[in-house]
């Protein structure tokens, strides 16, 4: 009910002339300060603030439709959905939040150059993709503020993929979410590099949704993630700022680790790692004692992301041969708009 007023909200009196078909891609973001914890969980409005970088070659493309039938008919990588699937309940309860009263009914293909639910943000992708394209195929013409809460109600994440480069969402403190959507930091970074080493595709055991809140339910050290999680943005925003990549690595590593102790010491206890992942992490620590600058940022799912810079990527190469390397900024380090 919340979602319906919320979205009211933001459509209003927009009458709109619909278009026969909308199509939007949106990148992936994988966060520097996670999202770990809920204040509402039918809006999806975090504990606190988060602040991730966007991949732009990396993220899903949606194209929508109407259908006179009495369902929705969702694709994913050309496979159809079967509706009575997790996936596709979950997208139909988004997608009532938009029908009207005539009750329409949507075509969907989505496009994902990332695994489903391995923890590589496809579904933040997969969401602010589907809201970009119901703008189009609507003609909403709405703002970026507007189109991430829209995304948000999709899935927390989601708010994030709506921008490009770093992005931070901003918890907000009003209860019907309106505070809570997320900014473009004004930043790039030329020479950053964001490695995706690729442990298991496989979709995870437990969805982040439920070990978010099973982390805060039970965790002992949960109470100290909001106070951390402030001193972190406050660090990375000021790494951002001044191109300062050890701080920006250690940060980003830093936070990733309290997410997992705190998901580790829940009960019953989330581990998302699996033997692989715990000896890549020991072997980026090596490397760093090395001299080599390498930092690793791990979200829901046993898949790690490196950070590093450009001048090292052959090191990384050689040590990580079947790294996937990408360029966060395309351009030159002026301000991203
Ligand atoms: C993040 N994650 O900040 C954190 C870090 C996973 C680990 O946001 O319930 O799929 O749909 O709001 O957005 C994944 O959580 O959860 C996530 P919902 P979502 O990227």
């Amino acid at each position: 009910m919340k979602a319906y007023e919320a979205v009211k909200k933001i459509l209003g009196k927009k009458k709109s002339r619909p278009q026969e078909m909308g199509q939007a891609y949106a990148p992936v973001n994988i966060a520097l300060c996670k999202y770990w914890g809920k204040r509402d969980d039918e809006l999806n409005l975090p504990v606190t603030s988060s602040l991730s970088i966007a991949l732009p070659n990396k993220g899903t493309t949606t194209t929508i439709q109407f259908n006179h039938g009495e369902r929705d008919h969702i694709s994913v990588n050309g496979e159809a959905i079967p509706e009575t699937s997790f996936f596709s309940e979950r997208l139909v309860h988004f997608l009532d939040l938009f029908r009207g009263t005539k009750k329409t009914h949507f075509d969907i293909w989505a496009e994902s150059s990332v695994p489903i639910g391995a923890g590589l943000a496809s579904s933040a992708s997969g969401f602010a993709s589907l809201v970009l394209a119901l703008n189009q195929l609507y003609r909403w013409q709405l703002d970026a503020s507007s189109l991430s809460i829209l995304a948000r109600l999709g899935s927390g994440s989601a708010c994030r993929s709506i921008a490009p480069g770093f992005v931070k969402w901003l918890a907000g403190n009003k209860s019907n979410g309106m505070d809570s959507y997320a900014e473009v930091l004004p930043y790039s970074w030329k020479n950053l590099r964001v490695g995706i080493c690729l442990i298991s595709p496989h979709e995870k055991a437990i969805s982040s949704r439920q070990a978010m809140q099973q982390t805060l339910d039970t965790s002992p050290f949960y109470p100290a993630w909001p106070q951390l999680v402030k001193h972190h943005l406050k660090s990375l925003e000021k790494a951002i700022a001044d191109q300062d990549f050890e701080l920006l690595g250690t940060t980003a590593e830093s936070n990733s680790l309290a997410m997992h102790a705190c998901a580790l010491t829940a009960y019953p206890p989330i581990c998302y790692s699996l033997p692989e992942t715990v000896s890549f992490k020991h072997k980026i620590w090596a490397l760093r004692a090395e001299g080599l600058s390498v930092y690793f940022t791990q979200d829901a799912g046993p898949n790690l992301k490196l950070l590093f810079l450009v001048e090292d990527e052959d090191k990384i190469i050689n040590a990580f041969p079947d790294i996937e390397i990408i360029t966060p900024f395309q351009g030159n380090d002026e301000l991203v708009t």
